[in-house]
């Protein structure tokens, strides 16, 4: 793993981290280096714009941004960086986050937010489509994205296996 952190994530609040962890295990499977900090578009508007003003100097390739509820922390972060921002929508009590993916989502053209779906399966995707973007640039990284895949399809074989032979046995009752 490099120790030059490509990927730059930050969340609106300490409470959004259990929730976005996915993200970080799916860098870390890639050997990809991050920073994480919390930061707050509305509570700390100038340490969002400093940062992601300073990302691209600061050697950051790619941007994550986590926030719930009026989550705007990604479209801030966007508007201050060309770098590419993909938004996690934390999930909420309201309608399991709604308000967060519509907030991050709904960006009007010129300022784009890339927006991963809420809940764990998102923040991993989030964690994936960094190391995606990465590796346009990085074949060692793209290598580990093509093994990764290879996984998915051998454990989805498994899978069916699995079944059949279950089926075979009259074990669907
Ligand atoms: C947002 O408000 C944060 O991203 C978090 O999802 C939500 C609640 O924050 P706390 O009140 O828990 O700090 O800014």
């Amino acid at each position: 793993m490099s120790n030059q952190p490509q990927v730059g994530i930050v969340m609106g609040s300490d409470s959004d981290f259990p929730k976005i962890q996915n993200a970080l295990t799916a860098l870390d499977s890639f050997g990809i280096s991050y920073v994480v900090h919390v930061m707050s578009a509305h509570r700390t508007p100038r340490l969002v714009e400093d940062f992601a003003k300073n990302a691209r100097a600061n050697g950051l390739r790619v941007l994550i941004a986590a926030a719930g509820g009026a989550a705007h922390l990604a479209g801030v972060v966007a508007a201050h960086t060309t770098l590419p921002v993909i938004g996690i929508p934390v999930a909420t009590d309201l309608m399991g986050g709604l308000d967060s993916l519509l907030s991050t989502v709904q960006m009007p053209g010129d300022i784009p937010v890339a927006t991963v779906g809420t809940g764990s399966g998102g923040a991993k995707n989030a964690g994936i489509l960094a190391a995606e973007i990465l590796a346009v640039a990085d074949d060692g990284v793209r290598e580990k994205l093509d093994a990764f895949r290879q996984k998915l399809v051998q454990k989805i074989l498994d899978k069916d296996a699995a079944l059949q032979e279950k089926l075979s046995h009259g074990k669907n009752a």
